[in-house]
């Protein structure tokens, strides 16, 4: 029996990346019908019960999936390569927020600013902790201080995801600093 890890992962790569892996499609918003993606993880030889994926769901660390309100369907919050329309509200950020890096992309963040690379947004976060980890991932973290509520005031916009990951589109390297 797959563990909760494993299925996370799965679902990350499905929901986010890849439907087509297990053959089934999201809607325009990220959703897919929960009984269609437990049936097509189970053609793929993938057997999880709803109370698994609930279970999925409510443990992961970083709340990277939701269900609709009568549990019916399910979406990822954020971290999409597919085109999905997460209608996300637009909020109004702390004065700072941070990101997460390496060393071997200051030059090139320096120069350009914070590219969404393969997102759709440039993803910040609240506090040091996160970015640490967020920086971790790729090396040594190095953190970013981004002046959030300036860009803001210079029309700049900020989206809140489900899961507290605060986005937008570039930031220009004028509001970066070490
Ligand atoms: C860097 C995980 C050179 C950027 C995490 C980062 C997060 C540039 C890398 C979420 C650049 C992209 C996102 C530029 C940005 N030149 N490098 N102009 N602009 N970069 O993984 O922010 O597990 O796509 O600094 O916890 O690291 O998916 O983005 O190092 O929340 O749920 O390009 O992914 O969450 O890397 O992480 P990523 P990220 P999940």
């Amino acid at each position: 029996m797959p563990n909760l890890t494993h299925i996370s992962k799965l679902l990350s790569k499905i929901l986010r990346h890849q439907p087509d892996l297990i053959g089934i499609q999201l809607d325009e918003n990220g959703w897919v019908e929960v009984s269609t993606l437990l049936q097509n993880l189970e053609k793929y030889q993938t057997q999880i019960s709803f109370e698994q994926l609930k279970e999925v769901v409510d443990t992961n660390s970083k709340r990277r999936f939701s269900f609709n309100d009568d549990f019916s369907k399910i979406r990822a919050n954020q971290g999409h390569s597919i085109e999905v329309d997460l209608a996300l509200q637009t909020q109004i950020p702390p004065d700072i927020l941070y990101h997460g890096t390496v060393e071997k992309n200051l030059d090139s963040i320096f120069e350009k600013g914070l590219s969404k690379m393969n997102r759709h947004h440039v993803h910040l976060s609240a506090d040091t902790e996160t970015a640490q980890k967020v920086g971790m991932r790729h090396g040594k973290p190095i953190i970013l201080t981004i002046e959030s509520k300036k860009m803001y005031g210079q029309g700049y916009v900020f989206y809140l995801s489900e899961n507290q990951v605060w986005l937008t589109d570039n930031v220009p390297s004028e509001f970066i600093q070490l």
